[in-house]
């Protein structure tokens, strides 16, 4: 699948540039996407628990960053509602980017969002002065529905600025260098620190709009590489917009997905047990401790498919949200199990499958025909599809 950031600039229709004096508001897009289902989310704070595997991950990279380095701050009570100047204007986010679109961002309105990463604090926090910090939240986006994608989910950002003279010792030539040298050593350290001394790691060269160079981490781990994290130099524009002089200063950044670190380490199956109220999940969990998850037994799914032609403004997206907002949790995947173009019309054709299974007891069957009947009906009505 393609990535928040890299996926390729594109918007719907075929267009494939920039375009001069961009805005979402001339395609027929809505702005105020935000759900109840994502509204019920936000203040929630499962991060914050003592005792939740998030909070178990966020307390030990925490940690582990002071214990070597006291002068880090650390934040994590910044509400996720933030301007659209500080989730991309600050961070150089072009107009045009697919990241912006209202179908991959939830908005409030046309300058207000709900942050889609925790790098949106990176440029106030540095304009107050902070050379060093951790900031940990909330972050949300519309995205497909399954085991590790979830609309909302936590972050870690960091930041440490450096000045020319910080390299002598290393006896590396330039402080860019260094910099990066440093990013690499204090990010491997954390990952070691959780998965292990002896875990395989290996670095790919990645692309932000925020950073040069960039990178991803991706740790081995149950016969996978796993991405953990994005990170990079920060672009020098960014630190001059905020008061640096950049010959004489240089700052590394990186976000860290919890939840991924989390589902690896405590071995939790699928990302909606995290919002889970169960007491057999919760109970299961200290700070301190790597127990894993012992899975109580796993109630019966029921699949519905659910067929329609797709009209010129349609995305899945939208879709997804809408399943999700019916059936909340209920609903562990949506997963797309035909399409087809006509040949004559060239109108498209989706068959998606959706999965319906409750994580703490049995769903009945008038249950699920009367979520799926909802589904039809609401789908129908708002994407304006023709059920097949
Ligand atoms: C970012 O969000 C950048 N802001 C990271 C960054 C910060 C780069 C500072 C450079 C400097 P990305 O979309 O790749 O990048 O997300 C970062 C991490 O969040 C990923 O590596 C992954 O661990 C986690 N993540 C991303 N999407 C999801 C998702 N849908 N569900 C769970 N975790 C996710
Ligand atoms: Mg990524």
């Amino acid at each position: 699948m393609q990535n928040y950031f890299t996926k390729i600039n594109r918007v719907h229709n075929g267009l494939t540039r920039p375009l001069l004096g961009f805005s979402w508001r001339n395609y027929s897009v809505k702005y105020d996407n935000i759900t109840p289902k994502i509204n019920e989310k936000i203040g929630r704070n499962i991060f914050l628990k003592p005792n939740h595997p998030i909070n178990i991950i966020k307390t030990l990279v925490e940690q582990h960053f002071l214990k070597s380095q006291p002068d880090f701050k650390v934040f994590d009570s910044f509400h996720p509602k933030v301007s659209t100047k500080q989730n991309f204007d600050d961070l150089l986010i072009p107009l045009d980017h697919v990241s912006r679109g209202p179908s991959d961002t939830y908005y409030y309105d046309e300058n207000t969002v709900l942050r889609t990463h925790t790098t949106a604090h990176q440029v106030h926090l540095i304009k107050d002065g902070h050379k060093a910090f951790l900031v940990t939240g909330d972050v949300y986006r519309r995205d497909e529905i399954d085991a590790t994608h979830y609309p909302v989910f936590h972050q870690m950002d960091g930041v440490k600025v450096f000045k020319q003279g910080d390299q002598k010792d290393s006896g590396t030539e330039t402080l860019e260098k260094h910099v990066e040298l440093e990013l690499k050593k204090d990010l491997e350290g954390v990952v070691r620190a959780i998965f292990g001394a002896d875990s395989q790691i290996r670095w790919n060269v990645e692309y932000f709009p925020f950073t040069d160079p960039s990178f991803e981490l991706e740790v081995y781990f149950n016969d996978h590489w796993m991405e953990v994290l994005g990170c990079g130099v920060i672009r020098s524009e960014i630190l001059k917009n905020t008061g640096y002089d950049t010959s004489e200063y240089v700052g590394y950044a990186f976000g860290i997905g919890l939840e991924r670190l989390a589902m690896k380490v405590f071995e939790i199956p699928d990302i909606r047990l995290f919002w889970s109220q169960d007491n057999r999940f919760l109970s299961q969990f200290k700070n301190g401790e790597f127990t894993k998850f012992k899975s109580y037994s796993k109630y019966p799914a029921c699949y519905k498919d659910i067929s329609f032609w797709t009209p010129s403004e349609y995305n899945d997206n939208s879709f997804y949200e809408l399943v999700r907002d019916v059936a909340g949790d209920l609903v562990e995947t949506v997963k797309i199990v035909d399409e087809f173009k006509h040949p004559k019309t060239q109108r498209v054709s989706k068959c998606f499958r959706i999965n319906y299974r409750s994580m703490d007891r049995s769903l009945s069957n008038e249950e699920v025909d009367q979520l799926q009947w909802v589904v039809r009906e609401r789908v129908a009505k708002e994407l304006m599809v023709e059920l097949r």
